[in-house]
């Protein structure tokens, strides 16, 4: 496991070596490109099988490249490294996901009709996700303990730069309008009603069934079954709230401070519970 930082923003070296950002700055949008922006365990994956499961219900073909190579819908920017080449040649519509800051994307998505959907997730939750995560997966970090790594979080000493860095960089963006902004919070309250939104924001209407159709194949258990491998990756609680479970009343008011310094007045708000 090794990490480095560039601009300031701290990245998985085994995951991200400094070759795949430089490849980024050349990195060709399509008109047709569907890109998908995410700070780490907001709803990455999920939002991917959503997209994924609108375009099927559009005809759209998941076609495989290359063998094992990961098909169209999970190119990740900038992970994808080696595979770049690939990601290139690919049909469109080209479904790109990245956790980069808004610094860090390819020059021409944000002037481009690309349509970008950014989503986003409290940060309690975030935070909490994250520490499961970094503990099980080799190539990164492995936190001490929850309270070093509640720490960490707060203090923006984690990978992928501070979470309000992060999405206050989006967040500017918002009156963009190829740019959607979601919240995993809105997705686990009401996917069908998100669901609508992001078929009238891709322009691919769907019927009242379809939509139900994508919501249930898409919530909590179904995706983790057809994640297959990858389901026990990148699924764990699938919930909002879990924070409670590991924040002390000191943290969750650090948090809440944080919270408020950096969010008043800028219209971008979090549901906790
Ligand atoms: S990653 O590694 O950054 O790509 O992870 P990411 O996919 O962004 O986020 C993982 C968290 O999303 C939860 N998840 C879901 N929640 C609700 N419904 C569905 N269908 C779903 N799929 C994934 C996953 O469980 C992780 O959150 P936690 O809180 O750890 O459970």
């Amino acid at each position: 496991m090794s990490t480095y930082k560039e601009r300031g923003v701290m990245f998985p070296g085994d995951i991200v070596p400094r070759s795949n950002l430089e490849l980024l700055k050349t990195f060709d949008i399509r008109d047709d490109d569907i890109m998908l922006i995410t700070y780490p365990k907001t709803g990455t994956w999920w939002l991917h099988q959503v997209i994924k499961q609108i375009l099927a219900e559009q005809g759209v073909k998941d076609e495989k490249y290359l063998g094992n190579i990961p098909n169209l819908i999970e190119f990740t920017l900038p992970v994808i490294g080696p595979l770049a080449e690939v990601v290139k040649t690919a049909p469109s519509p080209r479904v790109l996901a990245t956790h980069v800051p808004v610094d860090f994307l390819p020059p021409g998505l944000l002037g481009s009709k690309a349509k970008i959907i950014v989503l986003m997730r409290n940060p309690k939750d975030t935070a909490v996700s994250m520490f499961h995560f970094s503990q099980k997966r080799p190539e990164l970090p492995t936190p001490e303990s929850w309270n070093s790594f509640a720490q960490q979080f707060l203090a923006g000493d984690c990978l992928w730069g501070p979470f309000y860095d992060h999405v206050l960089g989006y967040w500017k963006l918002k009156d963009q309008h190829n740019i959607l902004f979601l919240k995993y919070e809105d997705m686990k309250k009401d996917l069908p009603a998100e669901v609508k939104k992001l078929c009238s924001f891709l322009e691919k209407p769907l019927s009242d069934e379809e939509v139900q159709a994508v919501a249930a194949a898409t919530q909590f258990d179904s995706m983790k079954n057809t994640l297959g491998e990858k389901g026990q990756v990148f699924t764990r609680k699938g919930v909002i709230g879990d924070w409670k479970n590991y924040f002390s009343d000191d943290q969750s008011r650090a948090y809440d401070e944080q919270y408020r310094e950096r969010l008043s007045n800028t219209g971008l708000e979090f549901q906790f519970e």
